[in-house]
């Protein structure tokens, strides 16, 4: 990566962030051993039959970090790491932490499109894959990706059999060796805490998706006070069945913020309703975060399903709307409490308490994790609407960075001159402070908390021989929330169905969840007075469809 494209705080903010004990000033990887000392030989990580103690976890993190190294990956070099939920994601990860290589948080369902855009944007220096997930080659994939880079890149392959030339992401098991020593050298070359820790996609409007840079102060700031708002403790298990690589999972608290307080960390690789329950009842399970869609799913299959969810005491949603009908039924399905979250990997994060009376609970998003976030509720101008109204929300703070890696363009659109991040949701605050989400001004397709840039969809579309100019907007799903719907006008003679353009994207290598699922072919697609699709006439359309 190009520290360069790192957008900084202003040094004055920055100041008044560290004076108030907001920035440590301590690497995140340099905490690890901090928790192996005082929880050593705890469970730290859970990932079906494996067991990880904090002692192991440390040990195992800086024999990776060594393995890294010796492959020449150091300090600001970044990696894309593509693991679905398993040990290896964790160890990765903190091994990065603990370097200064930059993990780049990918989903396992991206494939060359993705891999290809951000792999080049950052300059990647490895690509990080799993040799197969769900029946398909990621090996194989990789390979393919890294040779078509402008730049050199090894492929670590997570599991698989052995096979010669592969590097094995963690390699044969090697003996400890000396510990002490490798944790030494480790400690002596640790980044700066000013520096990027990792990299999370944006789930933005954008062509290709946009990347956020995570300080490891910014980020063990937002880690500290999300546990707290939270009440994770080292009684706290943990249960992960969103995809890793997102913030809410990773950290809000989810992963991080369990190990961060000797909790357990129990990994599944997919929210099927049966392997949670199982998960539950056999580790104990606490607590865990889904989006909407998921719970939705949980909780239609938790009457009489025949497993001991006692253990749980409260279940975080958020990610996309959850309407308070349903957030009112999500704690009596499921035998514990609902702590609502609204948070985006650009910073900002918003809970429910976990003793938060129903009618905040049910109703609302919850306040802020920090007194240092800055909330601004606007109008289309810009002006700042009378409290309790509705506007787009703008926030500032010291967990959200002021600008989106490398793309200044993008920037001057996304964030004010004068720091503020626009977020694109409507919102309002309650008498309490809650906010509260009320749809959105962005112009993106929330299926399922997966966000789809409809702008990303709409160029690869357009680019279909068959297509003369493409629109996409959301269709409400009771499943998933929304789902994409395309609006297309084609050239003389042309016919375009559903199936071709999946094809189309498959060719392409676009991750199948950015496939539209609804299309309509019309003679001509409305326009606003500047010539551009009138998405709300299109909105108007689907709603009567
Ligand atoms: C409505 N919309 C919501 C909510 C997010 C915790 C929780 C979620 C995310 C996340 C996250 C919503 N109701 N409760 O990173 O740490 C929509 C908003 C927001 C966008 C951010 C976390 N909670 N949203 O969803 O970066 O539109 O983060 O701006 O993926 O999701 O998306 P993302």
């Amino acid at each position: 990566m190009n520290p360069s494209g790192v957008v900084p705080w202003p040094a004055e903010v920055a100041q008044v962030y560290r004076a108030a004990g907001c920035w440590r000033g301590r690497p995140l990887g340099s905490y690890l051993w901090e928790w192996a000392e005082r929880h050593g030989d705890r469970i730290a990580v859970v990932d079906g039959d494996r067991r990880l103690s904090y002692h192991e976890l440390a040990v195992r993190t800086d024999q990776l970090a060594e393995r890294l190294a010796g492959l020449g990956l150091g300090r600001g070099d970044a990696v894309l790491v593509q693991l679905p939920n398993c040990a290896e994601f964790v160890l990765t990860t903190l091994a990065c932490f603990r370097l200064g290589v930059v993990p780049v948080m990918m989903l396992p369902p991206h494939r060359e499109y993705e891999l290809t855009a951000i792999g080049t944007h950052v300059e990647a220096r490895a690509l990080i894959v799993p040799a197969r997930w769900r029946d398909y080659d990621h090996e194989a994939l990789a390979h393919r990706v890294v040779a078509a880079w402008p730049h050199p890149a090894h492929v670590l392959v997570a599991g698989g059999e052995a096979v010669p030339g592969r590097i094995d992401l963690c390699g044969p098991a090697t003996p400890p060796g000396d510990v002490t020593a490798r944790r030494d050298r480790l400690d002596r070359a640790a980044p700066d805490s000013a520096e990027v820790a990792l990299f999370l996609l944006s789930g933005g409007t954008t062509g290709v998706p946009k990347v956020i840079s995570r300080t490891h102060d910014d980020y063990e700031y937002n880690i500290r006070q999300v546990v707290a708002a939270c009440e994770f403790g080292p009684d706290t298990v943990y249960l992960t069945v969103l995809p890793a690589g997102h913030n809410f999972p990773l950290a809000n608290p989810g992963i991080l913020g369990t190990l961060s307080v000797g909790g357990r960390v129990v990994l599944l690789p997919s929210p099927r309703p049966e392997a949670v329950f199982a998960a539950i009842e056999r580790e104990r399970v606490t607590v865990t975060s889904a989006v909407p869609a998921v719970a939705l799913r949980w909780m239609e299959a938790a009457a009489d399903c025949g497993y001991d969810l006692s253990s749980l005491r409260h279940v975080q949603v958020g990610g996309s709307p959850l309407a308070p009908e349903v957030a009112a039924r999500i704690g009596p399905a499921l035998g514990c409490r609902l702590q609502q979250v609204y948070g985006m990997a650009e910073g900002l994060i918003c809970y429910t308490r976990p003793d938060a009376p129903d009618e905040v609970a049910h109703r609302t998003q919850g306040t802020p994790i920090s007194e240092y976030d800055e909330l601004l509720i606007v109008d289309a101008d810009g002006v700042a609407v009378p409290y309790g109204q509705i506007g787009e929300l703008w926030t500032r703070g010291p967990y959200t960075p002021r600008g989106y890696y490398g793309v200044p363009a993008q920037n001057a659109e996304s964030f004010t001159p004068d720091g503020w991040y626009r977020t694109g949701d409507l919102v309002r605050r309650t008498p309490g402070g809650e906010v509260v989400v009320c749809g959105r001004v962005k112009d993106l397709i929330n299926r399922g908390g997966e966000k789809i840039s409809a702008a990303e969809v709409e160029t690869l579309v357009q680019e279909l021989p068959a297509v003369a100019e493409a629109a996409v907007v959301p269709v409400a799903d009771p499943e998933v929330g929304e789902r994409a719907f395309l609006f297309v006008r084609l050239l003389p003679g042309h016919e375009l169905d559903l199936a071709d353009v999946a094809e189309a994207f498959a060719a392409r290598g676009v991750a199948a969840f950015k496939v539209p699922e609804r299309l309509a072919v019309l003679d001509e697609l409305p326009h606003t007075p500047v010539g551009k699709p009138d998405k709300a006439a299109l909105r108007r359309l689907v709603a009567t469809a």
